[in-house]
């Protein structure tokens, strides 16, 4: 089969989104396909020299004239430049607004027959979705991609609830890559942070905006702590950061939670980790509740979005109201003082991610996307 030039627009920043376009474009690349991806800046993932992968960055001038900078018109402007110069066959970008409505415009611009594959990750439907100025942008970016995916099952539905788009849109999961998100000898580091051996650990990882509810996955821990020596490791940073170590204090558990910022090697995080909390009310998939299971760490998520098809209640961890600290932290104790039911749990996630979200799978699912527009010879 004909190798492709795939080009790929993602947010390059810290973000499950990100995450996915940059595995993504790594993983086609170990595939002999020649990758280009076209952002703002480096994907962060993207540190070190990758066989078959180029990057091209948008620069974006700041003209006194302009009262915002044109970013949205210059990236178009470069997808269409690297449409041409590196014929690409197909332009994966990631989020509705702005990517998919600039690889239109893209496409317009080259002349080409450029196909255009939209990812949908959450917050282009979850929350833009819900501003009547940027509804009628949104499903235009989705009727005019040529295939059109969705990280659940629960993202598609919203999709069709709020937008109301005439187009087919496929459930493409996301994925972890099992080679390296996997449970790690993680002693020392536990050590390091003085963790004593009879402490249970509690992880919860995000950019702490407010839809992440982290206040409730302290009060949750908090009750956590009652009942076993405990600790609770924050991992990310973002805007609820200060609310969040203000409630630590206010319920006299700051010296039991560790602010570890962000962090890159996040499988070893999880390796020292009895369980994670994910307790959104927005999320509509949680590629943190994945990465920690394939690690054999159970969740907790609330019964929000995509959480209830990525952790799998009574079988992987429990599913729980939202906001309902009571429910959440009597599940916690239980998972946590159960060593049978842990360990069943722990399994139980390591089979399901390996089984259900292994970039085996889903990267080729994608790569038959992308054969069944532009043809396979
Ligand atoms: O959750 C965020 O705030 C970041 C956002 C992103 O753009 O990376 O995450 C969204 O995409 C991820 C990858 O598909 C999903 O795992 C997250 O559930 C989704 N976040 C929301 O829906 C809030």
């Amino acid at each position: 089969m004909k190798k492709l030039k795939i080009g790929i627009t993602c947010y390059p920043t810290v973000g499950g989104s990100g995450v996915v376009a940059t595995e993504l474009g790594k993983l086609l690349a170990e595939k002999g396909h020649e990758i280009h991806f076209i952002s703002s800046s480096l994907p962060f993932r993207l540190k070190k020299m990758y066989r078959n992968i180029y990057s091209h960055e948008v620069e974006v001038n700041q003209y006194s004239v302009f009262q915002y900078p044109p970013y949205d018109i210059a990236l178009a402007s470069k997808i269409a430049e690297v449409a041409v110069l590196e014929n690409l066959d197909v332009l994966h970008v990631h989020y509705a607004i702005p990517h998919a409505v600039c690889a239109i415009l893209a496409r317009q611009m080259s002349g080409r027959d450029l196909k255009i594959v939209t990812t949908l990750h959450g917050t282009d439907i979850t929350v833009l979705g819900y501003d009547p100025s940027l509804t009628d942008a949104i499903r235009f970016g989705i009727e005019k991609s040529d295939v059109v995916t969705a990280v659940s099952n629960s993202l598609i539905q919203q999709t069709y609830d709020l937008i109301k788009p005439d187009q087919e849109i496929g459930c493409v999961y996301n994925f972890i890559d099992t080679r390296v998100n996997k449970r790690t000898d993680s002693s020392d580091l536990r050590k390091e942070y003085g963790i004593l051996p009879e402490e249970k650990v509690v992880i919860h990882v995000s950019n702490f905006r407010s839809v992440k509810r982290v206040p409730d996955v302290i009060k949750a821990f908090a009750g956590i702590a009652e009942k076993m020596p405990a600790k609770l490791l924050l991992v990310g940073d973002g805007p609820e950061m200060k609310i969040v170590c203000n409630l630590a204090s206010e319920l006299g558990i700051r010296d039991k939670v560790l602010l570890l910022g962000k962090q890159e090697r996040v499988e070893e995080l999880y390796s020292l980790s009895n369980l994670m909390l994910l307790l959104s009310e927005k999320e509509s998939f949680g590629l943190v509740a994945l990465e920690a299971m394939a690690c054999g760490v159970p969740c907790i998520g609330t019964d929000v979005g995509g959480i209830p098809e990525v952790i799998v209640d009574g079988e992987t961890g429990y599913i729980c109201e939202l906001g309902n600290i009571e429910e959440i932290t009597e599940k916690a104790v239980n998972i946590l003082s159960n060593p049978e039911i842990h360990k069943r749990f722990a399994e139980k996630s390591v089979e399901r991610a390996e089984k259900n979200f292994s970039a085996e799978q889903i990267v080729s699912e994608y790569e038959s996307i992308y054969y069944s527009i532009v043809g396979q010879d």
